[in-house]
């Protein structure tokens, strides 16, 4: 893409690729322009704190970020930016995802992180275009035609159940 990034997604770690992916293609379903990092809040803290404080800045709107185990990346970056921040469990090997749904959700009033399901990064990415949305009626009339599709697709599946 060649517009430059409105949406920010950054991970933990390389690992978390194979789910944050749905979120990137998501957004490229609606044509958004985003970039991809990698920021782990512990591993690479100075660098994860420079994204949150810069990401504004350098035009990024809003913020997915997704991390599994003990998934501190969401709250620390809506600790330093003002941007909306949309934070994504990663569930890994032990405890089904539990322990990084827990980490993002429940934080502390005043600091918001929106979090979809265990693994859900297209929801997320989803969430990012309705964002954007609000105060872009192009965008926002794709997302209307987007959930006309969706209900007719359910209503052929229902059609199939009912025979
Ligand atoms: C978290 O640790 C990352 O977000 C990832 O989900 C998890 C495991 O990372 P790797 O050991 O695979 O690099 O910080």
């Amino acid at each position: 893409m060649t517009d430059s990034p409105r949406v920010g997604i950054v991970m933990g770690s390389d690992s978390d690729w194979p789910v944050m992916e749905a979120a990137a293609t998501a957004l490229g379903e609606f044509d958004v322009a985003h970039e991809a990092d990698v920021v782990s809040a512990h591993r690479m803290p100075d660098e994860m704190l420079a994204y949150g404080r810069e990401a504004a800045g350098r035009g990024i709107s809003v913020i997915i970020a997704g991390a599994g185990g003990a998934a501190h990346l969401p709250g620390m970056l809506a600790a330093v930016t003002p941007l909306p921040v949309i934070g994504v469990p990663v569930p890994l090997k032990h405890l089904d995802g539990m322990d990084s749904l827990l980490s993002i959700v429940q934080m502390p009033a005043g600091v918001p992180v929106a979090t979809v399901a265990v693994g859900n990064a297209r929801n997320a990415g989803l969430l990012a275009v309705r964002i954007l949305a609000a105060t872009d009626p192009a965008l926002q009339q794709r997302m209307v035609d987007f959930q006309a599709e969706l209900r007719e697709s359910a209503r052929v599946k229902g059609a199939v159940v009912r025979g």
